[in-house]
């Protein structure tokens, strides 16, 4: 009566750990991107705006070359409790592993092979060749390693790598002229050299093991020879003069394997640390002929959106109107002004999320501008976590065209009153387009 009664439980918790399986591999997505959106949303609004992103091509075979460029702008409104880039950066590239390998990296042209130093408010332009080395489908970003802040990603894309892993090469040059394959240079003397300290050291052991019984053996001395005669049999001459064996072996082996490698590899060079500087080369897209002032942000979390009242003045020789917004690796469009697309579902664009009440601001001019930022992108990258967060700041870039597209870039940052409440018509409005729209929403 028992047994079937225990028979019977232990089927039903084999059913139900057998479900619980099954809804883990059946019911679960599968995940893709690496965790980029679970940063916090102040750091990534501001410390680095990534813009012109461009990874290509999307799909290589082993061996060929991806190439990442772009540019970005370190924020002059750096969080203060982020260690600052003016310490310690490095340019990097954000993939699940090394499924490719970094051939060659710059910023404004200087070459990256060392940690940097950026300066907040300025503009720079990397590019980084790599070569793929692992089959799969990756998802690539631009990266940014602050020390000890950590990585801050750019855009990313999902390159993807056909061929066979075992065709891979990576061969260098050295300086003095002998060619290796990175990928199996001093492996062998490597994994020989550990396998004999695992040999030396197994054998240590057995040869204090080879007498059972191994535990209590001090009692069982005690047992058959008597507390004096014990330590004796504990410990024999027997016993010391293969401790000293081991330990003039091993001294000696190191003595040897030293003096190979100083012999086999006779010209090293111990790694570099310090900086290389990345010069600072002002893009067309700094020259500041358009002035922001923000007058008031508030963003508005039932609707996922961002409302700016900016003080604009223009003082270039053209009308300029407002395109697109960047804070951190997000870009909210214009559709009026630009054409943007998502690239496949986690491209993080908003192809038609700004809308502002003045069109044109003239030269000469200073206008009221009333700028909507507003999309669900806001929620699915997790930036509307910054209402959670106990500084309360936004930044990012504007970017201001004319009529022949011609670009300038502003980057703006203020402190930002959080809504939470739906329908709630903001004070200090008036008659802006988003008090306007807020009221179309009431009634
Ligand atoms: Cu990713």
């Amino acid at each position: 009566m028992m047994v079937k009664i225990a028979n019977a439980w232990l089927r039903r918790a084999m059913g139900l750990i057998l479900v619980c399986v099954l809804s883990g591999v059946v019911l679960v997505p599968p995940v893709f991107a690496h965790g980029e959106i679970a940063q916090m949303a102040g750091i990534r609004m501001r410390t680095i705006h990534w813009f012109d992103t461009q990874i290509e091509p999307l799909k290589v075979q082993v061996n060929d070359i991806v190439t990442v460029r772009g540019k970005f702008m370190v924020s002059g409104h750096w969080p203060d409790y982020v260690a600052k880039p003016e310490e310690w950066v490095f340019l990097n590239i954000g993939v699940p592993g090394p499924v490719l390998v970094r051939l060659d990296a710059t910023v404004n042209g200087m070459p990256q092979y060392q940690s940097t130093a950026f300066k907040r408010g300025e503009f720079y332009e990397y590019e980084v060749k790599l070569k793929a080395r692992v089959p799969g489908e990756w998802h690539l970003h631009p990266l940014i390693n602050v020390w000890e802040a950590g990585p801050i990603a750019g855009p990313a894309k999902f390159v993807q790598i056909t061929g066979n892993k075992a065709d891979f090469v990576n061969t260098v040059t050295l300086m003095d002229g002998e060619t290796v394959d990175v990928e199996h240079y001093g492996l062998a003397s490597m994994w020989s050299i550990h396998l004999l300290w695992v040999a030396v050291g197994l054998l240590w052991v057995a040869y204090w093991f080879r007498h059972l019984p191994v535990m209590m053996r001090r009692y069982v001395a005690v047992k058959m020879y008597g507390e004096l005669e014990a330590e004796r049999h504990l410990i024999t001459i027997k016993d010391i003069a293969v401790s000293v064996g081991f330990v003039l072996g091993i001294l000696g082996i190191t003595l040897a394997l030293m003096m190979w490698s100083m012999n086999r590899y006779a010209i090293t060079m111990p790694l570099q640390t310090g900086k290389v500087e990345a010069p600072i080369i002002p893009l067309p897209e700094s020259q500041q002929q358009v002035d922001v002032k923000v007058q008031k942000a508030q963003f508005d979390l039932p609707s996922r959106r961002l409302d700016l009242a900016l003080e604009v003045t223009n003082r270039s020789p053209e009308p300029v109107r407002i395109g697109q917004f960047v804070t951190g690796y997000a870009r909210f469009i214009d559709a009026a002004v630009l054409k943007d697309v998502k690239s496949d579902r986690y491209d993080p664009v908003a192809p038609n999320a700004l809308h502002s009440d003045v069109t044109w601001v003239e030269p000469g001019q200073t206008r009221l501008v009333n700028l909507t930022v507003a999309d669900a992108l806001w929620g699915e990258h997790r930036l509307t976590d910054i209402v959670a967060e106990p500084d309360l700041r936004f930044a990012g870039l504007l970017f201001f065209y004319n009529a022949d597209g011609h670009r300038q870039i502003r980057e703006i940052g203020a402190r930002m009153t959080p809504n939470f409440l739906p329908g709630y018509v903001p004070v200090n409005r008036h008659g802006g387009h988003v008090a306007r729209e807020t009221k179309d929403l009431l009634g």
